[in-house]
């Protein structure tokens, strides 16, 4: 039987964006400032002060979702706008701006996949106690996502808790305002992690218990990790890699457990997070429905050369140039990470692998046997506006129509995918490089410093979504 080549029925089509990189109004109707609104003005680039002004522009910004055809739409909740204080009285201005958000979302039939927790702590808390390093974090994190949850019980079904823990730890003192004194003290990105493992599992409880059918998983961000080459060393440090960087999390959230290799490893190394009696049973209590995967690139490893073998922190490409990526991540005597020779990149020396969404699809799919959904893949790249109001952005059309390919393999041999939430659905303020790396489907008329009007543009990739989503995929499956 030859039969039309396109996505499952009731597959979800949308895509996401976070508070702090879209909404701006960062202090605006009682919100007090996160971490991410600190962190962003000391970068060089933008900040999250005004970023896409989707705080004021909600609706039309809704509209065009409808228009292009959105059945979900993934957003993130900024903990700092319903708790300025990080605890305590709620502001009720702030909730009710997300009370709004989501009603308008349900009115134009599209459904709205909530993040509760994407990088920005109240900063309230971060001046309290130094934010996630603490243990009170979770208590707090537990506050807050707790009121939310019990808000939107009847409305939302599917919940995303924590955005990208494994980035959280690449990037610990980018993702968390950490103070200086921890600077040098590498142990601390593990007990982040920690306690964040147990307020994922804590807000995994709560969804179960508050809402009927409802359904949790955090969102990693995940890259499938390649060998340089076939030789035993580079092998084993593939293993290794996986280990420390992909198993890490995904054992938590589905098996409830560390992997023992990893964590032998960190305590060997002096790095292993505090475990407290009784956080295994939490973690294993608070099991996560599905996975959200936030594939950009795949990475590759070599094992480190006995006269080059240090602990050696990423550094992002801030320049966007290729090949100025500042520095690659290091583990003595485990891995290091290397550029893949065999696989392109973009401008910020990201690889561009639309078979590793395939190849990690599967894996994942091996290993735990859960059902999973997109919650971001993109190419940040310089989009230009024309001066008849176009943008033609085709490397963007045929890295998203690779993509999609991939999955739909995957799932012709068995994964379960349940939706595809790309990144961006307007151009949001980058973590790492402000307005000029965008991604967004449809354009914000904005410079990097420059605020201009801030008027939304709709790109090709937005009208080469739509007839995607209007033919459930067929229109490139076939
Ligand atoms: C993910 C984050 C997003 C997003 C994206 C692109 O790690 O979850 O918030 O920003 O990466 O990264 P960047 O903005 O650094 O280009």
């Amino acid at each position: 039987m030859n039969r039309k080549k396109e996505m499952p029925a009731n597959f979800l089509w949308g895509a996401a964006t976070s508070a702090f990189q879209v909404e701006g109004a960062a202090l605006e109707d009682g919100k007090k400032l996160s971490q991410m609104d600190v962190l962003n003005k000391n970068t060089g680039f933008s900040d999250a002060s005004i970023a896409s002004d989707s705080y004021h522009r909600y609706k039309e910004d809704i509209k065009l979702m409808k228009e292009c055809g959105f059945t979900a739409h993934r957003f993130s909740i900024a903990w700092s706008r319903v708790f300025p204080n990080g605890t305590g009285e709620v502001n009720l201005k702030g909730i009710e701006f997300y009370d709004n958000f989501i009603d308008e979302l349900i009115k134009n039939g599209i459904e709205p996949i909530p993040t509760i927790y994407h990088y920005d702590m109240p900063m309230a808390l971060v001046e309290k106690y130094d934010g996630w390093v603490s243990r009170q974090s979770v208590e707090d994190f537990v506050y807050y996502a707790e009121f939310i949850i019990k808000r939107y019980k009847d409305k939302i079904k599917n919940w995303i808790t924590i955005n990208e823990q494994s980035i959280i730890v690449e990037f610990w003192k980018k993702k968390n305002y950490v103070p200086e004194k921890y600077h040098n003290n590498h142990q601390i990105k593990y007990q982040i992690n920690h306690h964040m493992n147990l307020a994922h599992a804590k807000a995994c409880q709560l969804v179960h218990k508050y809402v009927e059918n409802g359904k949790v998983g955090a969102a990693i961000g995940y890259s499938p990790i390649y060998a340089l080459d076939s030789s035993p060393k580079n092998m084993l440090a593939m293993l290794n890699a996986e280990n420390l960087k992909n198993h890490f999390f995904l054992d938590i959230y589905f098996k409830g457990s560390y992997p023992v290799g990893a964590m032998k490893y960190l305590e060997e190394q002096n790095l292993a997070p505090i475990i407290e009696e009784g956080d295994m049973d939490i973690i294993k209590a608070g099991y996560s429905d599905f996975l959200g995967v936030n594939y950009y690139a795949s990475k590759c490893v070599k094992f480190p050369s006995p006269d080059n073998n240090y602990l050696r922190e990423a550094k992002s490409n801030l320049e966007g140039k290729k090949g100025a990526m500042g520095a690659y991540e290091m583990m003595p005597d485990f891995y290091e990470y290397i550029k893949n020779p065999n696989a392109e990149t973009n401008d910020w020396d990201w690889t561009i692998d639309p078979s590793g969404m395939e190849y990690l699809l599967r894996d994942i799919y091996q290993r735990y046997n859960i059902p999973i959904i997109i919650t971001e893949n993109g190419l940040g790249a310089y989009d230009k506006l024309e001066d008849d109001e176009t943008v033609h952005d085709d490397y963007r059309i045929d890295y998203w129509t690779k993509h999609l390919k991939s999955i739909h393999r995957a799932i012709e041999l068995g994964v379960e995918v349940f939706g595809f939430l790309p990144w961006s659905f307007v151009d949001v303020l980058s973590t790492s490089n402000g307005y000029n790396k965008r991604y967004g489907l449809v354009y914000v008329n904005r410079g990097d410093k420059e605020i201009k009007d801030l008027r939304r543009i709709k790109k090709d990739s937005f009208y080469w979504y739509k007839k995607v989503i209007e033919s459930n995929g067929a229109s490139i499956l076939n």
